[in-house]
């Protein structure tokens, strides 16, 4: 594969959907070949699985089932979409992958983290992203930012400690492997965030180009 896998992960409201585009663009410009996708869903399957996953439902949701799903809609987004496009070598910019497995159903469900090492590698072989960026707010700014969309989805609708759980095993994964993570300061302005992503920039285009 030639091409670079990047991804967008964070807590809600975190700005992935908003910067994603953005970098989307900044790269384009620059003539780089960039398919923007996201999980969960990225494929008309995957989408419907996301549909399952978010919409809140009377009937509780085992944890291992969310795993499951989430992994399902993976490894339908892998074989029509992300591998494809890393093949023809472009760029993929994936909003959510797998390090949202390890801080939502890890560190927010509890769920043996063996287990979700054990499925990424039965799903994914040895591909990882190359590079994941991490936007990272206090939990209450992103909470309140998903709040003011309206209607929650059935993670939304999660407690504070769920939350909290979900951001420290995202800084605990970037710690643990820093040449992988690059952490931005999401509770800033969204020109202080984009200022942030331009300074990255000259560094995904040679990643890309090398
Ligand atoms: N999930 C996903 C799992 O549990 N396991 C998995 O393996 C995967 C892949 C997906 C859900 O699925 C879960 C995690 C999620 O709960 P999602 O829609 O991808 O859902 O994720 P969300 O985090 O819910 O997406 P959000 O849309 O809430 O957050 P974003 O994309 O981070 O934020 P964005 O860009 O939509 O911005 C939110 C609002 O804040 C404003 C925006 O204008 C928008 O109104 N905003 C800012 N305001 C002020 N300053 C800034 N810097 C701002 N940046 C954005």
């Amino acid at each position: 594969m030639s091409g670079l896998f990047i991804t967008l992960e964070g807590p809600e409201g975190a700005g992935k959907s908003t910067n994603r585009e953005y970098l989307a663009a900044r790269l384009r410009e620059q003539g780089i070949d960039v398919l923007l996708t996201r999980e969960p869903g990225g494929t008309p399957l995957a989408e419907r699985v996301r549909e399952l996953l978010l919409a809140p439902s009377d009937e509780p949701m085992a944890s291992d089932t969310e795993l499951l799903l989430v992994f399902a809609a993976r490894a339908q987004h892998l074989a029509q979409v992300i591998v494809p496009a890393l093949d023809r070598g472009a760029v993929v910019l994936c909003d959510r992958f797998t390090d949202a497995t390890y801080a939502y159903q890890g560190g927010g469900r509890g769920l043996d983290v063996e287990r979700i090492a054990q499925l990424e590698t039965f799903v994914q072989g040895s591909l990882r992203p190359d590079l994941t960026l991490v936007f990272d707010l206090p939990v209450e700014v992103g909470l309140s930012r998903a709040a003011a969309r309206g209607r929650l989805d059935r993670f939304e609708q999660e407690g504070r400690g769920f939350f909290e759980a979900v951001r420290a095993t995202y800084l605990q994964r970037a710690e643990a492997a820093p040449a992988r993570y690059r952490i931005l300061d999401a509770s800033q302005s969204l020109e202080a965030v984009q200022r942030d992503l331009d300074a990255l920039l000259p560094q995904l285009v040679e990643l890309q180009r090398g």
